[in-house]
């Protein structure tokens, strides 16, 4: 076959391909919306945290909601376990650049805590607080999102100690730093504080989609 036959062959075949579509996923499009700016697609959920993982037998833990509220709730695990309980489907971003789809959680949503423990309206501003001394602070509007959980279940099965079992909060529109692991105290504030990251450079805000990563 001579030189110019064999290209032009290559062509008509490309030619082809362009008609068909050929190696075309349709995933461009939908990666484009579905990844924040300078984030990545990993497997799984990475372990991140100050080195503390706490031990919290089921019998000892108690969530403590407060703060600027009609009523100061401590719910044992059976009370919280005994909360209407919803699951849901989220993407989570972490400001140190790995995004993980499609994770299943199952818990307490944050309007129903909010509804049970009567919020003031003086309250603009939440503070999470856990076991390990995190802290985080979110405003009342991100918290009173209708995707906020108060989980206990990644997955279909109980969240593991490495990822803030036995419950831990989740913030999907917010970088996962947001995302308390090992919450104790959920406290309503008039004024804002900053919380652990937000004292060390990170963005008092958060949005993946505006890439709020430091400030
Ligand atoms: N209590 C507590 N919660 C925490 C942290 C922490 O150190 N302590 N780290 C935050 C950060 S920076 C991230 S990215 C996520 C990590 O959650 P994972 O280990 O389940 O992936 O938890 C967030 N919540
Ligand atoms: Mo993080």
């Amino acid at each position: 076959m001579s030189d110019d036959l064999l290209n032009e062959k290559l062509i008509a075949a490309k030619e082809k391909w362009a008609r068909e579509g050929r190696g075309l996923t349709g995933d461009v499009a939908q990666n484009l919306q579905r990844l924040p700016a300078g984030q990545h697609l990993v497997q799984g959920l990475p372990v991140l945290d100050l080195g503390i993982q706490p031990d919290l037998p089921l019998k000892e833990w108690s969530l403590t909601i407060g703060g600027m509220t009609e009523r100061t709730l401590k719910w044992s695990w059976d009370d919280f376990m005994a909360q209407p309980q919803v699951e849901l489907t989220c993407d989570i971003h972490c400001v140190t650049t790995w995004s993980s789809y499609n994770n299943v959680w199952n818990g307490v949503t944050a309007k129903h805590l909010m509804q049970t423990a009567g919020i003031k309206p003086e309250a603009q501003f939440v503070m999470l607080r856990s076991y390990d001394g995190y802290t985080t602070n979110l405003p009342l509007s991100q918290f009173a999102a209708d995707d906020v959980l108060i989980a206990h279940s990644w997955d279909g099965k109980p969240i593991s100690r490495d990822h803030g079992g036995p419950v831990r909060v989740v913030v999907p529109k917010l970088y996962f730093w947001k995302s308390a692991k090992w919450v104790r105290a959920i406290t309503f504030m008039e004024k804002d504080q900053p919380g652990y990251w937000e004292l060390r450079g990170y963005h008092n805000n958060g949005d993946p989609w505006k890439e709020e990563r430091y400030w």
